[in-house]
């Protein structure tokens, strides 16, 4: 079988956007491929210090939105990135792969650093690398993301493939024929592969926004999610009863693409069921459709977060079972590259 890996940062509230855009398919994945999932907290203390208790926490909660969303440990891995040293140790020779330039040129690097650029911290600046490393120590062929990450996703192939051209005759020499790493591909499904805040339609759903009010989260109540649904801006305009020009009114297009996701059907049969309808009406069917798909895994999280011995226990196994692949890759590439090691 094919490999997928994917990862989510314990850097906050895990939201709708991670959800739709990432976490719902990893369940679904496990059927037709090895699965890897990881909690990427060496990447959580790039663009800031965290509260290390915070952190802790953290942790565990993303590995609780992993198991109540039905990701099964015993035949697939679930683990944090820590605990396998491997993932810096590739990440670094894909430091001396990887160029300036390329890094330069990531909108997710612009975007955190802002205008402050000399500020930013060299994980941050760096922090494709590890991406990049987190994925190919696995050798993955697939990897789901949401949109925002396939920037990343592109050039953890060009690193792959650098790598391949550059140690060309070494990889073949040591008997792993042309190439070494594979160069993975993303899995990006659905229409809700961007989910935007629900206070500004052109910025994205993200656990680092300051408001609240921007996002839904995996572990809000009932009484949450509708307020947050209710207060969602939108324009004054009815819905339309078709999706085309629907572009141009980003907010509603938001919750159209969202109530389509939640309900497996397409934005065409949403606005053909509600075009027309006041905001109001529509947003309190998204409310409802929402409260029904998150308020499970909502308590189930709760529940495993009662006993964060099995969560722990958990993320020990998964490591222990994923550093097993991650350190036959790296002895590859030390054996590759001439890293002299204890045979
Ligand atoms: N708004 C989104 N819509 C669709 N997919 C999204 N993802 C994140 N935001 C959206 C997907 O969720 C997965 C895990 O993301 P992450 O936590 O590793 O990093 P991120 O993309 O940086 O997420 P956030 O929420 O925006 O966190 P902060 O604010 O800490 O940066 C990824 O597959 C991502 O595509």
């Amino acid at each position: 079988k094919e490999l997928v890996f994917s990862g989510v940062q314990p850097t906050g509230n895990l939201h709708l956007g991670n959800y739709l855009g990432a976490i719902r398919q990893f369940a679904a994945l496990q059927n037709s491929y090895n699965c890897v999932y990881c909690v990427v907290d060496l990447h959580a203390i790039t663009a800031k210090r965290q509260d290390p208790k915070e952190l802790r926490h953290q942790i565990r909660e993303v590995t609780a939105a992993f198991l109540a969303t039905g990701i099964d440990p015993k035949n697939h891995i679930i683990f944090n990135q820590s605990q396998v040293p491997e993932h810096a140790e590739l990440a670094w020779v894909f430091n001396c792969v990887a160029r300036m330039g390329w890094l330069s040129r990531m909108t997710q690097f612009k975007d955190k650093a802002g205008k402050d650029r000399e500020n930013a911290s060299v994980g941050l600046f760096a922090y494709p690398s590890l991406m990049a490393a987190d994925i190919l120590v696995y050798r993955a062929t697939h990897v789901p993301v949401g949109e925002d990450q396939k920037q990343h996703l592109e050039l953890t192939r060009d690193i792959a493939q650098k790598f391949n051209n550059d140690w060309a005759e070494d990889i073949a020499a040591q008997g792993f024929g042309d190439m070494f790493f594979p160069l993975p591909e993303p899995l990006i499904q659905g229409t809700a592969t961007r989910v935007m805040s629900l206070r500004d339609g052109s910025k994205k759903m993200s656990k680092s926004d300051p408001s609240d009010y921007s996002r839904i989260n995996l572990t809000d109540d009932a009484d949450a999610i509708a307020t947050k649904i209710r207060k969602a801006k939108t324009d004054p305009e009815p819905l339309p009863s078709e999706a085309k020009g629907i572009e141009t009114r980003p907010e509603a297009e938001n919750l159209v693409s969202i109530y389509a996701t939640l309900t497996d059907t397409s934005i065409d049969a949403v606005l053909k069921e509600f075009g027309g309808a006041q905001f109001s009406t529509f947003k309190s069917a998204l409310a409802d459709v929402a409260v029904n798909k998150l308020a499970p895994i909502a308590s189930e999280m709760r529940r495993l977060m009662d006993d964060t011995a099995y969560i722990d226990q958990v993320l020990a196994e998964g490591s222990g079972k994923a550093r097993v692949l991650a350190t036959e890759t790296m002895n590859g590439v030390k054996d590759i590259v001439g890293l002299l090691r204890n045979t």
